[in-house]
């Protein structure tokens, strides 16, 4: 299996975590999404990375989907819970982290358009979908030790890396002195622990 990816894409990094987690080898394919020659729409119409590649040629994308997918090929113990509230819990803590590295994403884009050509409401939306949501996230994992049933699950790989991709591109948060550390400090700890762990060292976003 091949996955084609980008090395500072917090969804590509959260399915190679996957995989390192569960023992799954896949061939790595690094492809830079700005060449008019990328590969990338040829497996998914959507021209985002990650894309799967199966060895019958068939492509798996979104990075939702491919994590269900090896969460269920390898055996041993599973990152997606398997009774329903658990599994439900997961994949909110998935699509808080998901929807702010969108978010965050955005932002950076807006940012990076010429000065004369960027919204600075638009910037500002975006961020502030950011804090919302770092900020909930903070409160929610008051106290726990991981995200979900105290078991490392796809809710802390999740939230680890949309974590590492807000501390790559925003060590301090726009118009506000702090840094995402001191202002989410139960999110700094637990993001803390998780940087410990082999899959999370093997996949640290390149500044
Ligand atoms: N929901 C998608 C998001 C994928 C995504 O937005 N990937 C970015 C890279 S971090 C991308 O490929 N952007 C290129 C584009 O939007 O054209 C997932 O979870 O896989």
């Amino acid at each position: 299996m091949k996955l084609l990816h980008t090395p500072n894409s917090p969804y590509a990094r959260k399915v190679r975590i996957v995989a390192l987690e569960k023992h799954i080898d896949l061939e790595l394919q690094e492809v830079v999404l700005a060449d008019p020659a990328c590969i990338v729409s040829n497996h998914n119409p959507l021209g985002k990375v990650p894309v799967l590649i199966l060895d019958d040629g068939d492509n798996l994308y979104d990075s939702r989907v491919i994590v269900e997918y090896l969460d269920n090929r390898a055996p041993g113990k599973h990152l997606i819970p398997q009774d329903n509230t658990s599994k439900i819990a997961t994949r909110r803590w998935e699509a808080l982290s998901d929807g702010i590295a969108d978010a965050a994403i955005a932002a950076m884009l807006e940012g990076r358009r010429p000065s004369e050509q960027q919204s600075q409401a638009i910037i500002d939306r975006q961020l502030q979908k950011v804090m919302r949501g770092l900020e909930v996230l903070n409160l929610d994992i008051t106290k726990k030790k991981w995200c979900v049933n105290e078991t490392f699950s796809l809710a802390d790989i999740a939230l680890g890396c949309m974590l590492g991709y807000v501390d790559l591109r925003f060590k301090h948060l726009p118009s506000n002195p702090e840094s995402w550390q001191d202002k989410y400090p139960n999110l700094a700890k637990h993001y803390g622990i998780l940087v410990k762990r082999p899959s999370f060292k093997m996949t640290m976003p390149i500044p």
